[in-house]
């Protein structure tokens, strides 16, 4: 008896034989020499890389074919078709009847016997005639579809055939990533983004295989989700940002709309409301919370560490159980941040007693917690997560108790520190971090945590000196896409002289979605053809 997934082979390998006999003699087999895949585009660089002389001709007679019964499997070859529509203007079916026309296909398999095990690890077959890509589940397929966009050539090639043919080197490619957390977070609070600014983040990130993107929902300038049981929240709390303007809120409807934006993007949404510190916005909207001892008042400043929740009152962790149930309800993955950071004017007493109450109500409502790495001072078990961004002390408090570390120090990991003296925005209180001072550093042996205790690398993007998507990208680009590689590709494949090239590289990529990056000139950013408007006017 022949397996599912050996008809759908069968079936594929028909597919390929009908076509190549049908077109035998028109064939054009794309001739070019050995290119090194690896060192030309592809970020984050695959695990291993074997090329071959040739080409693929994707073009208008291409088609894309998948395992028809493996969930996922068909959106992900959706996804690709988009994604090939956008860069070439090429409209190619997803599972359509083979027309006599048609050349080369695509084939995105679903296949149980790849070199590795990891849900994400994808392999990439590269022919003259087919490109397979084969993973055991959704998400590597996702992944090795984002190799593939990568490695389409920027242009078409015009000399050889009367409709324009995008060229794929062939070769094979065997990946799998180092951490199973790559994440960024954006702090929506002390600026907000609108949906439609997220989900340009969410397609930036994801072509770099990030899985996780960090929503920090809440601070002292903003409250920035609705709360169906506690109003005022986003009504008062909402009201405000840093610098006086209007600040902003995401509807319950808005939220859940990013989350299956990110879903789609195989990207899982954290969700953080900060707290017992950085709560002054919640405070103002209901001022029984407050245990500072002073009256709330909107805040649109910069200084940290002045709020706090009042820990000793049942009536917090009643408010806290409908913020955590509500915000748990909407968010399908399995983390849930509580903060935890900067709580300079909560006793140390009241923040352990605070942090063991509120871990306690997260794992309630089926949550694994996430804090800063302050969280670590209390008594709380080996499933918590802590977030180290700058106390040594307190991830080996984390490390003792047996709990996962994300690594996300300041010094090195900021999205919002200062390229240099003369950056636009941003700030420098941990450090200046160039392009080349981010991606060089191992998050595997930082400080000594040693890597099974490592969750993965997160980079967070604070919003205090950024108040629209030009500002943000111009602190996010290049950078994040350094992170990328940091957490998928290991140490040993590493290599600044080699990164640097393929970095300069993304900037047609990057051009073509209008992403104001900031060129840093140690990079000789490859020049684009076109400029963005002339791409839109086509
Ligand atoms: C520290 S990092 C903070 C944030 C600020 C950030 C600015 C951390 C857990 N707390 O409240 O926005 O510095 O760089």
């Amino acid at each position: 008896m022949i397996s599912h997934l050996n008809r759908s082979f069968v079936l594929l390998l028909g597919i390929i034989l009908i076509l190549s006999c049908e077109k035998e003699k028109n064939k054009r087999v794309l001739q070019f020499p050995k290119t090194d895949l690896a060192a030309q585009n592809m970020i984050p660089k695959p695990l291993k890389v074997i090329t071959t002389e040739g080409g693929f001709a994707l073009d208008q007679f291409t088609a894309i074919h998948t395992s028809e019964t493996a969930t996922g499997f068909i959106d992900v070859a959706g996804f690709l078709a988009e994604k090939i529509q956008a860069k070439t203007k090429l409209d190619l079916s997803v599972n359509g009847t083979p027309s006599e026309n048609q050349e080369g296909v695509i084939y995105i398999h679903r296949s149980d016997s790849l070199e590795h095990d990891a849900p994400e690890a994808y392999q990439l077959y590269v022919t003259p005639d087919s490109v397979i890509l084969n993973s055991n589940t959704p998400e590597g397929a996702f992944r090795g579809v984002q190799t593939l966009r990568q490695i389409i050539s920027e242009v078409p090639n015009d000399t050889l055939a009367e409709y324009p043919v995008w060229t794929i080197p062939t070769g094979k490619i065997v990946d799998s990533p180092s951490f199973e957390y790559r994440g960024s977070m954006l702090d929506v609070a002390r600026h907000f983004f609108s949906v439609e600014d997220v989900k340009k983040y969410i397609d930036l990130l994801a072509y770099y295989k990030y899985n996780v993107l960090h929503l920090h929902l809440s601070d002292d300038q903003g409250w920035r989700i609705e709360i169906k049981s506690w109003p005022k929240l986003t009504e008062v709390g909402g009201s405000t940002e840093v610098g006086g303007e209007a600040g902003g809120f995401y509807t319950q409807e808005d939220y859940k709309d990013l989350v299956a934006y990110a879903a789609k993007h195989h990207i899982t949404i954290v969700p953080e409301i900060d707290m017992p510190g950085h709560t002054n916005a919640a405070s103002v909207s209901y001022p029984f919370l407050n245990g500072n001892g002073k009256t709330p008042e909107l805040y649109e400043g910069m200084r940290v560490g002045f709020s706090t929740f009042d820990t000793r009152k049942d009536t917090v962790y009643a408010f806290i159980d409908d913020v955590v149930g509500e915000i748990a309800a909407l968010s399908p993955g399995p983390y849930f941040h509580i903060g935890g950071d900067e709580s300079h004017v909560t006793k140390k007493s009241d923040y352990i007693h605070f942090v063991e109450k509120v871990e306690k109500i997260v794992q309630k409502h089926g949550k694994r917690m996430i804090g800063w790495d302050e969280i670590a001072t209390a008594g709380i078990d080996s499933t918590a997560i802590s977030q180290f961004w700058a106390s040594k002390e307190n991830a080996q408090l984390a490390l003792d108790k047996g709990m996962k570390i994300i690594m996300s120090p300041a010094k090195k990991a900021y999205l919002d520190m200062q390229y240099d003296t003369l950056s636009k925005h941003g700030l420098h209180w941990a450090a200046y971090i160039p392009t080349d001072s981010a991606y060089i550093w191992t998050p595997e042996e930082y400080e000594g945590i040693p890597m099974e205790h490592i969750l993965g690398l997160e980079a967070p993007l604070w919003s205090e000196t950024i108040s629209n998507i030009d500002e943000l990208e111009y602190l996010a680009f290049p950078r994040a896409i350094g992170y990328a590689e940091l957490s998928w590709t290991p140490k040993e494949n590493r290599d600044w002289e080699n990164y640097k090239v393929r970095l300069a590289n993304q900037a047609p990529f990057l051009d073509r979605m209008n992403v104001k990056y900031y060129p840093s000139p140690l990079i000789d950013w490859k020049k684009s053809k076109f400029t963005y408007e002339e791409i839109k006017k086509d």
